[in-house]
């Protein structure tokens, strides 16, 4: 019946792009529908009350209250449809979302990390060997850097892009982090945000389920431009992705080794 009315489209929800975010728009169409009975039935009563001891028929104040226990009952009822949402819906899609965990690690995600800063993101790729160059905090340089250790062989060829490309129907993890304040990395269409915190690299994954191209945002206050905190995503074919990716890791390491044989050539001098 709840997917039947459809009442994300009513909410005005942006259509879904992901795999598990069915799950959270259910979740959100029940705690409103439930909100709706709530404002329907205490609006009826609060008219009932008007009603029934308007001045008129009551010249006399009463001393002695309410007598029976109708509140009380429907008191009880809200808190045990509340539990129903928590324990029914809300604590089962958490698990699903974390037990996945591991199986997710399996299928051959695609693992950027993302790093926030004011007022932007940068997005680091592991490129072609699958391998993160080793992440020294200390090398930061400017504001959004991401502090790729420029001695580690596995960064040699690894890139770094001011839009995040991600391939359809494969899963990603996205390791967040920040440079200077705390963020928060949200992707509306696909039902998922995470804070992005100096210092740690959090994971989130998710799957898209359709070729697309949105802007990110960052979700928490981090200062005076925060408003204008958004960056582009793009979801592409698997085919697309793969070329993409390979041309940057290409380019990435005769880059590296470009510098290294200039370095080399300079220190022979
Ligand atoms: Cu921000």
């Amino acid at each position: 019946m709840f997917t039947a009315l459809n009442w994300s489209k009513w909410l005005g929800i942006p259509e879904n792009y992901a795999d598990h975010g069915g799950n959270v728009d259910h979740l959100i169409d029940i705690v409103h529908w439930f909100m709706f009975a709530l404002f329907v039935g205490w609006t009826l009563f609060f008219l009932f009350c008007l009603w029934k001891f308007r001045a008129s028929n009551n010249p006399k104040a009463s001393y002695h209250g309410v007598t029976n226990h109708v509140s009380s009952h429907m008191e009880i009822g809200v808190v045990i449809i509340e539990a129903v949402l928590l324990l029914g819906f809300a604590f089962p899609l958490w698990w699903e979302r974390t037990d996945q965990w591991e199986e997710v690690q399996k299928t051959d995600p695609v693992r950027v990390r993302v790093i926030a800063y004011q007022f932007g993101f940068k997005y680091h790729y592991p490129g072609e060997d699958g391998k993160f160059a080793r992440i020294d905090r200390t090398l930061v340089a400017t504001t959004g850097d991401p502090c790729i250790d420029p001695d580690d062989p596995n960064g040699y060829d690894d890139f770094v892009t001011t839009v995040l490309k991600i391939p359809v129907d494969r899963n990603a993890i996205l390791q967040v982090t920040s440079t200077d304040v705390i963020h928060n990395y949200s992707i509306i269409p696909m039902r998922i945000q995470q804070d992005a915190i100096p210092g740690r690299d959090i994971p989130m994954w998710f799957k898209p389920i359709q070729k697309l191209e949105t802007s990110v945002v960052c979700g928490q206050l981090c200062g005076e431009n925060h408003a204008n905190m958004a960056g582009l995503m793009e979801v592409v074919s698997q085919n697309a992705y793969k070329g993409w990716a390979a041309e940057q890791s290409k380019a990435a390491l005769e880059k590296t080794l470009d510098a290294q044989k200039a370095a080399k050539a300079l220190a022979k001098k």
